[in-house]
């Protein structure tokens, strides 16, 4: 891993219907992301918050059923441009979230920088939703299908160019909440998903090197998409769409120390922490601990 990494911090929670997440990147830093890192010996730039324009609640200016479109492409396309920039400079990028709409600008920012961008999307759902399929209007519900580039054009067209990443370079983790659309999509993409199905069954550790090894072989690159939500509730449960049944704690821990053994991380990105939903800042403390593992804390 690079040791120069830039924080940009993404006070975003347009792209869902719960307010609160919009303190999410302030609840990461409570909670001592950037000592975790200086700790580390990163080299650590924390260059603050993203400024998010409110909607005008006096106006309505939706022309499609996604809610806060303008805005949430207008914070996408902003943040697009300074993680585009902190790549430029040698930075390793950590995006702090804000809801899961803002991996839309992460990963145009970051994409033109590599041939094939590697995802691990590590999430109870698989964001594949477009207008057509989403049963919410939640653009948070959108992101990785806007950047294989389906759904609305302002959002797939981000960043002025389209698509970001191909199906064949994603791994979800986590999965145990998929809407019948996003299913249809995964089978016709061969999308490869991990569900907590095949968690169970062949474990953490399994799942993890299979993962790895799927992306190292074909990609120049790779981002860590983890929305806190894919662990289990009871250890995050300060998430605005919660779903029994998810990964835990340890199994998280796992997850990232194998990431930082096999170095393959060339950006990360930790969403959906809602410290309003949240029980004294357990969930961004959680996050924090797995920033901790995922750049190298070692136990001994
Ligand atoms: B998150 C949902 F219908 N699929 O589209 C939708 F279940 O970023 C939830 O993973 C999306 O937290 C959750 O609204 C988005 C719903
Ligand atoms: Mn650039
Ligand atoms: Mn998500
Ligand atoms: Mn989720």
């Amino acid at each position: 891993m690079k040791n120069k990494m830039s924080i940009i911090g993404v006070p975003m929670d347009l792209g869902q219907s719960r307010r609160g997440v919009d303190m999410g990147p302030s609840a990461m830093r409570y909670a001592g992301a950037i000592e975790k890192l200086q700790e580390l010996q990163i080299d650590t730039y924390d260059l603050g918050d993203i400024p998010i324009n409110r909607p005008d609640q006096n106006k309505i200016e939706n022309e499609s059923n996604l809610k806060n479109l303008k805005q949430v492409s207008e914070g996408n396309q902003k943040l697009a441009e300074m993680v585009d920039l902190e790549i430029d400079k040698g930075h390793f990028p950590l995006i702090l979230g804000g809801d899961h709409s803002i991996a839309i600008g992460s990963l145009a920012g970051i994409s033109k920088h590599y041939e094939n961008l590697g995802v691990i999307w590590y999430d109870a759902h698989g964001d594949l939703n477009s207008s057509e399929t989403s049963p919410s209007g939640n653009i948070h519900g959108m992101p990785l299908a806007a950047s294989l580039g389906i759904g609305n054009e302002e959002l797939t067209n981000l960043y002025g160019y389209a698509p970001k990443i191909k199906p064949e370079n994603i791994v979800i983790v986590g999965a145990r909440s998929l809407d019948p659309g996003e299913k249809e999509l995964i089978r016709e993409k061969g999308i490869k998903v991990f569900t907590m199905h095949e968690i169970d069954q062949m474990g953490m550790s399994k799942v993890m090197q299979e993962t790895i090894d799927y992306l190292k072989e074909r990609t120049d690159g790779i981002h860590l998409s983890l929305d806190l939500d894919g662990l289990d509730p009871s250890e995050a449960p300060g998430v605005g769409t919660p779903v029994l049944g998810g990964m835990t704690y340890r199994e998280s821990h796992l997850a990232m120390e194998m990431l930082a053994e096999a170095d393959i991380l060339t950006s990360a990105e930790f969403v959906e922490v809602n410290p309003i939903l949240d029980d004294k800042n357990k969930t961004a403390t959680v996050a924090v601990g797995l920033m901790g593992s995922l750049f190298g804390e070692k136990l001994k």
